[in-house]
């Protein structure tokens, strides 16, 4: 526990490093790559790590995009967080390469406090839905951010189908439990599997988001395929990755960031410059590319959508 806690703190000071070694190496990585390949398919391999190719065609373009210039893909994909796959931001995209096995069906069930549970593959989780491109501001609570081209659609249409009853007061969000797959699970970073949650209100909020691609791509392993959540106005933890439950609760939700620090981590965690966290500012953030840190904004700029949500409520209490 300890351990963990000095880890974590030791994240905002070394993420410049971080991200400059990693981009250092998977330049390496592509150099090796493509010397490996050159004899064998002259020419044709030079971009492949770089550029997405797009397999969602004719998505909405949402009215909830931000018009600044999303981050590369390149950093997008393999600058992560998913502690499945190893603490360091690099591990994921090493790592969840092969994730999820495409041998084993993914089944996301829905149940608890709802009239229309159900237990779904990926595929007819997903086919009623209309798919959007949403470009969101996305925050890391350790104090870096990136502008993401997801591709999604409202988590309250998936809500609707489900027609959650009177004593649904919160959605709970599960990850899956794959030790064989995610070799971070065989260690107790966290209480596995990940959890999260959201006040029903929040859950049907329209700027929230299930995600099952960046870049106009399939979700990567590393960003958290086939299906994860996206909750733009709250720090990234709270955007759960690879889920496969959803499921409605009368009583607010244990999350994994919670139980592992309930002085550090709270339920709402919405971006908030006010509200330090116990070890490092939030007042500021880094933009991943940029050398400059910027101003983090109030409910990381989603204010005019959300603040109605939180008008009773003393933020500073409920962090
Ligand atoms: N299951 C799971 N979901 C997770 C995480 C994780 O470790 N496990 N990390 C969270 C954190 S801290 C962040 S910042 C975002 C990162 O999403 P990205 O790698 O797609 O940018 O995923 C969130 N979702
Ligand atoms: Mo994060």
């Amino acid at each position: 526990m300890l351990i963990r806690i000095k880890r974590l703190g030791e994240m905002p000071s070394s993420e410049i490093t971080d991200h400059q070694v990693y981009l250092n190496r998977r330049q390496f990585l592509n150099g090796v790559a493509i010397a490996a390949t050159a004899t064998v398919l002259p020419g044709s391999l030079a971009s492949a790590a770089t550029d997405p190719v797009p397999t969602f065609n004719n998505l909405t373009k949402s009215p909830f995009s931000t018009s600044e210039t999303p981050t590369p893909f390149e950093s997008v994909t393999s600058y992560n967080n998913f502690y499945e796959f190893g603490t360091d931001k690099s591990s994921p995209a090493l790592l969840a390469t092969e994730f999820p096995d495409k041998t084993k069906p993914w089944r996301v069930t829905i149940d608890g406090e709802c009239d229309n549970p159900g237990d779904y593959d990926y595929d007819d989780l997903i086919r009623p839905f209309t798919l959007e491109e949403r470009i969101y501001n996305f925050r890391c609570v350790e104090g870096w951010s990136m502008v993401i081209p997801w591709v999604g659609f409202p988590l309250a249409d998936l809500i609707k189908r489900a027609q959650p009853n009177s004593r649904a007061k919160f959605v709970e969000f599960t990850t899956l439990y794959d030790p064989e797959q995610m070799p971070g699970q065989r260690r107790g970073v966290l209480d596995w599997p990940y959890t999260e949650g959201l006040r029903m209100d929040e859950a049907m909020n329209p700027l929230t988001i299930l995600s099952v691609g960046v870049y106009g791509q399939e979700l990567p392993g590393q960003n958290g395929a086939p299906i994860r959540l996206v909750v733009p106005w709250k720090y990234g933890f709270k955007s759960i990755k690879s889920i496969v439950r959803i499921r409605f609760v009368e009583q607010l939700p244990a999350t994994a960031w919670v139980k592992a620090g309930p002085r550090e981590y709270g339920f709402y965690s919405n971006v908030n410059p006010n509200v330090d966290h116990p070890r490092w500012s939030q007042s500021r953030e880094r933009r991943i590319g940029d050398f400059l840190k910027r101003e983090t904004e109030m409910f990381n700029g989603y204010s005019e959508h959300v603040a109605h949500m939180y008008t009773n409520m003393d933020l500073k209490k409920n962090f």
